[in-house]
């Protein structure tokens, strides 16, 4: 067995047996109390989920096993010379829980090459699509039609010991990561690139290879997708993507049905696809002014008019986050030291000066500040990856890494089918009124 799976089995029988006892000794301790608003305003705040790989903190965002953002650009491991973390080492991170070392990274890197292999099916099953189809559909679909190679699938349909779960979902997770840049590569070049495809360079590591097949050999993209491909992994269980992935491999849909699901959930535009309309809204702005960088009365203007016409300013507000959050900055950070004068970049920066006290003002958004989509198209359209339909699809490569070691943590836990209670309205009237 592959060194890194062995110890993912260890510490699942470890924290397997503390869960056993946590549940004897704590399992009727109340977490929660759920209002009636709870209850029609998505849940917001009840806890009801476990998930292992991160946890989300109202003001300091995102950690991943404990590790804040800049802890892990600083301690994860990088290619020589390299300036951004490796996602093979976040992916360790979340399954294992602890810090890898270089080697660890560079085995993930040499086992997700191995198992890159896209089928010919696949492909000619995106083919079959009007080119005009939304990528983040072709991806939808480009990920179903590679459920036939699902080991998991194969090994229930033969009949498996349900101890055996975990194995076949691991095999599954780490062949899907290992596929979705072939996929995702195949997609964007078909629609954008007159159908001409780069093949994988198997010296690379894996979002370098990414960057690689999408066209961009710059070494600074590289980095760009290194940084981009951590950060948006994972957001703990309750977003819809994570939340999604687990729901539907609760019921012991296999990895590739999951992940899909996931993905649809993602393409949503209060979710994922926010980060193709922040620059879609940042172009109008432009084109209404006839280009060049506007200035904070302009944008206000613009930012009030989005309003006044009922809909959201992307790139602001999020469910959980009460602060800036750290993936925008972590992305500043990277367009201050390469790339700072930037146009579109220094357009982000002043929309960020601007939105917040005008969404303050409103009184009943609970988050004015900027999250991780607000940043990240204006850092692609500097390295000419202006198809920000696209975008999305980064993003769902990206949380892969998250999801899927969730999924593998669901099944090594043998976390039974989800299913909350439901009730009518009539039944909550009937609750209120005492009956
Ligand atoms: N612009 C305008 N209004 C906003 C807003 C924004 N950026 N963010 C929140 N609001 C509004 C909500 O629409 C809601 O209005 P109504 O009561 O009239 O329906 C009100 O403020 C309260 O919402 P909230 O409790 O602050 O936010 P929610 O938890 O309901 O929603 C989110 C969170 C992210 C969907 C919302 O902030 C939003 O629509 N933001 C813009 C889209 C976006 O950037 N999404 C990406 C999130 C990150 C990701 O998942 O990738």
């Amino acid at each position: 067995m592959d060194y890194i799976k062995e110890r993912f089995k260890a510490k699942a029988d470890e924290l397997g047996a503390d869960v056993k006892d946590l549940l004897k000794q704590h399992g009727s301790k109340k977490l929660d109390e759920v209002t009636v608003a709870q209850t029609y305003q998505g849940m917001r705040g009840v806890t009801g989920l476990v998930s292992e790989t991160s946890l989300l903190d109202p003001n300091d965002g995102i950690r991943f096993r404990g590790y804040s953002i800049p802890e892990l650009r600083e301690k994860l491991p990088r290619v020589p010379d390299g300036s951004e973390p490796l996602p093979e080492g976040l992916f360790y991170l979340m399954l294992i829980g602890e810090l890898p070392e270089e080697k660890d990274a560079q085995h993930l890197s040499n086992v997700w090459g191995r198992r890159s292999q896209v089928p010919r099916h696949v492909f000619n099953t995106i083919d079959k699509l009007p080119p005009d189809t939304h990528p983040m559909t072709q991806f939808g679909i480009g990920i179903m039609a590679m459920q036939t190679e699902s080991v998991f699938a194969k090994a229930y349909s033969d009949g498996i010991n349900k101890k055996e779960y975990w194995s076949y979902m691991y095999e599954d997770a780490m062949n899907l990561i290992a596929r979705l840049p072939r996929l995702a590569a195949y997609i964007y070049r078909r629609k954008y690139k007159g159908n001409v495809h780069i093949e994988p360079d198997a010296s690379l590591d894996w979002a370098g290879n990414f960057a690689h097949m999408l066209g961009y050999d710059d070494d600074s993209f590289r980095a760009l997708m290194r940084l981009y491909m951590t950060i948006h992994a994972d957001h703990e269980g309750g977003n819809v993507s994570a939340h999604t992935v687990h729901l539907v491999g609760s019921a012991l849909s296999d990895p590739y049905l999951a992940f899909a699901s996931g993905m649809n959930g993602l393409a949503g535009p209060l979710h994922g696809l926010a980060n193709q309309e922040v620059i879609r809204w940042i172009q109008q702005l432009r084109e209404e002014l006839g280009g060049g960088l506007p200035n904070k009365a302009e944008i206000e203007k613009y930012v009030r008019k989005t309003l006044d016409e009922g809909k959201v300013v992307p790139g602001y507000g999020h469910a959980v986050l009460r602060k800036t959050d750290p993936r925008f900055t972590a992305q500043m950070e990277f367009a201050k030291k390469h790339l700072p004068d930037d146009e579109l970049v220094n357009i982000v920066w002043r929309v960020y000066e601007v939105v917040p006290p005008i969404l303050q003002e409103l009184g009943k958004v609970k988050n004015p500040w900027p999250n991780v989509d607000a940043h990240s198209g204006a850092l692609l359209v500097h390295y000419g990856l202006v198809e920000y339909e696209f975008y999305t699809v980064l993003f769902g490569v990206s949380r892969a890494l998250g999801v899927l070691a969730s999924l593998c943590w669901d099944r090594a836990l043998a976390l039974p089918i989800e299913r909350p209670k439901s009730v009518t309205t009539r039944w909550m009237k009937d609750f209120v009124s005492g009956k």
